[in-house]
């Protein structure tokens, strides 16, 4: 039997996060996503073990394992799976850097929704310019009366709004993952994967990627190193990537590296090219395995070289969440100096702010000029996010220099 996405045309690829407090079920909801779809020959079944595994091993870092796949009719969905309680998994996979297209917020029904459990995480998906929301009240079999499951609902809108996303737009789907394990097909069970499914293909839209464009990968975790070939997972945030192809790779300290790529595995699928929006693990060949980091960057010879400059607009703050904080005015924000850091993809840099520049106006937008502690690849329109003692400014490259 050929497996799901063996072989054929892959369908455009969309990243998906799921977040949620510990223990909302958004791991077994996972599972059960995939063995409903595979029933359809839209996704590998996975299960609890291979995921949990995963995480036990200490692991991120032992295999993609915690990346599901499955589709829709038009798509294809990478999926991440986020447990709540591992920082540096945050950090490195969400704070601000790693481009995610859909964010979908599971709440058990029943259960309090709290803003503190979510803040975190909806911060740095929001940090990271993430595209849409969706809401997933998980284990409503555990409801006796369907007022309760309307409360937990009204709950989670309520708490998007207070953080800063649109509760009322937010589509919000009900489901329990145990009755899809026991058959159940209605729309609490397998129906309420397909209402799922549907809901992603219908509300999120799909970015604009040009494959043509210069690539850039930033690794996101480093599976494995051995002499002069590392194994590497990232996503393609733009371009495209071949097998053998000459690249370069960016190190933490800004350094160029020749590098090439001697593998592409596309969760399980070995590929010879793969381009913007895929999330995958690519052998490479050559860099000493120093320089091969969570934060290094690939590129092609084409690409922007690293900067020591940049301009960035700042479109929105969101304040600190502990203690009170003035609003955020409207107009120009003061960066307060000292203590920045700038995160652009899976990087964060010491930054500082040219004295010239706060919130200078330049074609009618402001801006501001940073100094960073080293070089960095940044592009035009690459989401930044400034970290501030007055709070986390959400922006935009301009410009690097
Ligand atoms: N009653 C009920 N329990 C569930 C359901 N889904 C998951 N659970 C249980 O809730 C606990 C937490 O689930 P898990 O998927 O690990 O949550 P996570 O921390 O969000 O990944 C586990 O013991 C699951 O078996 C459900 O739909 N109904
Ligand atoms: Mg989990």
């Amino acid at each position: 039997m050929t497996s799901f996405g063996s072989t054929g045309a892959l369908k455009p690829a969309i990243n998906v996060g799921m977040i949620g407090p510990r223990g909302s079920g958004k791991t077994t909801l996972a599972v059960v996503i995939t063995k409903v779809l595979a029933g359809r020959g839209r996704a590998y079944a996975r299960t609890i073990e291979e995921l949990e595994g995963a995480y036990r091993k200490g692991v991120y870092y032992s295999g993609p394992n915690y990346y599901v796949q499955y589709e829709g009719a038009t798509r294809r969905y990478i999926h991440l799976d986020q447990p709540a309680d591992r920082a540096g998994f945050r950090r490195r996979h969400v704070g601000g850097l790693r481009q995610l297209d859909v964010a979908v917020v599971v709440v058990a029904a029943g259960s309090p929704v709290a803003a503190s459990a979510l803040a975190r995480s909806v911060d740095e998906l929001r940090a990271a310019g993430v595209g849409a929301w969706i809401g997933f009240v998980s284990m409503v079999d555990r409801c006796a009366r369907a007022r309760e499951v309307d409360e937990t609902e009204a709950a989670l809108r309520e708490v998007m709004w207070a953080l800063g996303v649109d509760g009322d737009a937010l589509p919000v789907i009900r489901g329990s993952a145990t009755l899809v394990m026991a058959g159940e097909r209605g729309v609490w069970g397998a129906g309420a994967v397909h209402a799922y499914v549907e809901a992603l293909e219908r509300r999120v839209r799909l970015p604009a990627r040009d494959p043509g464009a210069a690539l850039l990968l930033p690794i996101e975790s480093v599976l494995n190193r051995g002499g002069s070939r590392c194994l590497v997972a990232g996503k393609i945030e733009r371009g495209a990537i071949t097998l053998h192809e000459r690249v370069s790779l960016i190190g933490a300290d800004g350094s160029a590296h020749a590098a090439t790529i001697a593998g592409l595995d596309l969760l399980g699928r070995e590929l010879r090219r793969a381009s913007a929006g895929d999330t995958l693990c690519v052998v490479i060949r050559g860099p000493s395995e120093d320089h091969v980091r969570v934060g290094s960057v690939l590129v092609s010879a084409e690409s922007p070289r690293p900067a020591r400059f940049v301009r960035i607009t700042i479109d929105d703050v969101i304040p600190p969440r502990d203690g009170a904080v003035e609003e955020a005015e409207a107009g120009v924000f003061r960066i307060p100096p000292g203590g920045l850091s700038l995160r652009v993809h899976t990087d964060e840099v010491a930054a500082s702010l040219l004295s010239s520049s706060q919130g200078a106006r330049l074609d009618g937008v402001l801006v501001y000029d940073l100094q960073l502690a080293r070089p960095v690849v940044a592009w035009e329109g690459t989401p930044a996010a400034l970290q501030t003692r007055r709070g986390l400014a959400l922006g935009r490259v301009i410009r690097a220099l």
